[in-house]
């Protein structure tokens, strides 16, 4: 075989190399009853809800750091037997290639970012890493607060007062930092905490105590306008619509893990 033709070859193994990484057959969730998708060797395989701000977490990091990997949706209230063989606690994210799984958002952005360093997310320096995860972690606090106030329509004004205290925290420690929570560039905090920004329009729409004030949060306000230009955060945000629609659903015990798909009937037998 000529050299022409050998170079030819290699390059359209690897462009189907390539469409094999992102291209599943569907975006649709999986439900239970659903055969499972053969992993190909050497691939990364993200399990997601389309609408999981934890699995938002990971797919930021994943579009940041530009990492090829295909992603299997599960439908959560009725999950396939082989996803809880992966993971027995049901949850997404989950990452999986060849025998190697792992699971749970802060878990899966550290592996990610250990085992692809372009584009580094965590401090090398230990201390800083320390800190910055204390930042994520305690990050609990705003995210169950978020679905107190959403659950029982903020019927509770001190609960809203707590919620909003919790990002003072946020906002003195982003003024100190700079434009993002890293700085200059974005960090492991930023893509750890931004979806729950990228949702606060929903409690804002029906609770405008909410809202974050220009006085009390300016720092924080010119950071969501940033994160808006990041390219992984375009390539994974949903429109206010499309949250209010999914949300409206969860609300109401039916949860449409498709909306907004061509054909959003969740049946894959
Ligand atoms: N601590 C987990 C939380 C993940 C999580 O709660 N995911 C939700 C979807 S947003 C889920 O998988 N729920 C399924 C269930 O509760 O059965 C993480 O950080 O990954």
């Amino acid at each position: 075989m000529s050299f022409q033709h050998r170079l030819f070859s290699l390059l359209r193994n690897q462009t189907r190399q390539a469409e094999k990484y992102t291209t599943m057959a569907t975006q649709k969730a999986y439900v239970q009853g659903s055969k499972f998708v053969e992993l190909a060797p050497g691939i990364l395989r993200l399990y997601s809800m389309r609408f999981c701000p934890y699995a938002q977490r990971t797919r930021l990091v994943l579009e940041h750091k530009r990492i090829p990997y295909e992603t299997v949706n599960i439908h959560l209230r009725k999950k396939p037997d082989w996803f809880l063989q992966i993971n027995p606690i049901g949850l997404v994210p989950v990452l999986q290639k060849d025998d190697k799984i792992v699971y749970e958002s802060a878990v899966c952005n550290d592996y990610l970012d250990d085992v692809y360093p372009q584009n580094k997310l965590n401090p090398t320096d230990s201390y800083q890493k320390a800190k910055d995860r204390q930042l994520y972690e305690t990050f609990s606090n705003v995210t169950s607060l978020f679905m107190k106030i959403a659950v029982t329509h903020g019927e509770n004004p001190k609960v809203i007062q707590r919620f909003l205290k919790e990002l003072d925290r946020y906002e003195a420690e982003l003024k100190k930092r700079g434009k993002f929570f890293g700085g200059d560039k974005v960090c492991m905090v930023d893509f750890m905490i931004w979806p729950w920004f990228e949702r606060l329009p929903l409690l804002n729409q029906v609770l405008p105590e909410t809202r974050l004030s220009q006085d009390r949060f300016p720092s924080l306000l010119a950071w969501t306008r940033e994160m808006h230009l990041l390219p992984a955060v375009q390539s994974t945000m949903y429109d206010f619509k499309t949250h209010r629609a999914f949300m409206d659903g969860l609300r109401d015990g039916n949860p449409d893990y498709d909306y907004g798909l061509a054909d959003s009937a969740s049946s894959k037998l």
